[in-house]
């Protein structure tokens, strides 16, 4: 029988944290590669190996049709234009989808189809609810200038599988133009950035 303590947490929607449980971070060492523009991780990093997010997981059970859970909080900023996220993954378990709930902020989701290598990207907002289905690489991106929270539900045995993404990256980079967050192709947004240091601008 699952503990008590197990069923029912309190969680902070500001914070993104739940009571008594402690946060994984990640700060930019750990997803530098992940960034485009290597100048501004660099810079970044000498300036502070700051916190890009938090993660804090629930595993109440285990086995066939268990549920985990997860609450996650994405920090304001950006590495050169492109805005801080998530390292992203796909499930171990392709089959297995994912229902995020937007608690604060404002924000995107990349998810990109494995079979087909197609696109989407969705807000991730305060009342929003957003499926993401089976064999989807998911990446969570914070556009706003506030932390952005959100949690995550998916099944216990689903995994995380975060060597494809580590490998690739994604298709897709959300970035600041003019002020506004845009979606380009990466390998537009790393041509444009090749182009900037040969004409030192
Ligand atoms: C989420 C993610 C959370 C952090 O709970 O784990 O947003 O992103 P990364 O796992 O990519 O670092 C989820 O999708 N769980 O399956
Ligand atoms: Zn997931």
């Amino acid at each position: 029988m699952t503990d008590l303590s197990e069923l029912f947490k309190l969680f902070d929607p500001t914070l993104g944290t739940i009571d008594g449980l402690e946060p994984i971070e990640r700060r930019l060492v750990d997803l530098h590669t992940m960034f485009s523009d290597k100048q501004a991780v660099t810079a970044a990093l000498q300036a502070e190996n700051h916190l890009i997010y938090s993660v804090t997981a629930v595993q109440p059970d285990e086995g066939d049709g268990a549920l985990h859970y997860g609450i996650g909080c994405i920090m304001p900023g950006r590495i050169g234009d492109e805005y801080h996220m998530t390292k992203g993954h796909l499930h171990s378990r392709r089959a297995a989808a994912e229902v995020y709930i937007g608690l604060q902020g404002e924000g995107l989701m990349l998810l990109e189809d494995e079979r087909t290598g197609s696109s989407r990207t969705l807000p991730l907002q305060p009342h929003s609810v957003l499926y993401v289905p089976g064999a989807t690489a998911h990446r969570t991106i914070n556009i706003g200038a506030s932390p952005l929270t959100y949690l995550g539900i998916y099944p216990a045995d689903a995994g995380h599988d975060y060597g494809a993404i580590a490998e690739r990256n994604f298709r897709q980079a959300v970035i600041c133009r003019n002020g506004e967050a845009v979606v380009v192709e990466r390998s537009d947004y790393l041509r444009q950035l090749e182009r900037n240091t040969a004409t030192g601008s």
